[in-house]
């Protein structure tokens, strides 16, 4: 096991090692921060996402230049919509459905331009990119498996949206024997009241789900 590393971080310090640790980057896709995408279908202002993306590209960068693992996901469903339950694809009234033709090709659909992760940070080679049709990056999907094939034991995690994705990806790392880090800069919500409650709900009680700390106060304990 390479160094520990000790983060100041809600509610105790968290320790990991480069090795045996991922950069999970959730969902950081054009059809959750950009217009014309699935978030904005759902009414949400996608501007209030934006602000995660220099922030957590900066620190991209610094997970890169240190070899740790990183990981991207991505949701969305197959062109048939096999894989997207009737209840996912019928709830509320969006102003466009799962599966509709959008600015940036169907709606939340694999292999359209909406549903690929913005250039900002895009995956580079060797990263893997798990493809998922639920909230949670565990369910029926290979990440489970990409895990224990590398050794991690821990995750850093980024992304959108915190109080769904993010918060649905933690709790089954969680329950798993993860032990994760919710990076509180380089999350977001399209709500600020989530964005505070959700990173709040981690860090209680005693850490039920994990840690919270700020990209900021890793990146001198690296470099
Ligand atoms: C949502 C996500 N919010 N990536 N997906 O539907 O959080």
């Amino acid at each position: 096991m390479s160094e520990t590393i000790t983060v100041p971080a809600k509610p105790y310090p968290f320790e990991f090692s480069i090795d045996q640790t991922a950069l999970v980057i959730i969902d950081m896709q054009r059809d959750f921060v950009e217009p014309g995408g699935f978030g904005e279908t759902l009414g949400n202002d996608v501007e209030e996402l934006r602000g995660v993306i220099p922030v957590l590209a900066d620190f991209l960068a610094v997970a890169r230049s240190v070899g740790m693992t990183v990981i991207h996901t991505r949701e969305g469903h197959l062109p048939d919509l096999s894989d997207c339950p009737p209840a996912k694809l019928n709830r509320g009234a969006p102003s466009m459905r799962i599966g509709d033709p959008g600015p940036n090709g169907r709606i939340l659909i694999r292999g359209e331009k909406g549903h690929d992760i913005i250039e900002e940070l895009y995956p580079i080679e060797g990263e893997p990119v798990v493809d998922k049709p639920g909230k949670g990056a565990f369910y029926a999907t290979e990440f489970g498996d990409l895990l224990v094939g590398r050794g991690i034991t821990k995750l850093l995690v980024a992304g959108v949206t915190t109080e769904v994705c993010v918060h649905t990806t933690v709790r089954e790392a969680n329950d798993r024997g993860y032990e994760c880090l919710v990076l509180s800069d380089c999350v977001g919500s399209y709500f600020p009241k989530f964005q505070e409650v959700g990173l709040e709900m981690v860090s209680a009680q005693g850490g039920i789900f994990g840690w919270t700390a700020p990209s900021t106060a890793i990146t001198p304990l690296l470099t």
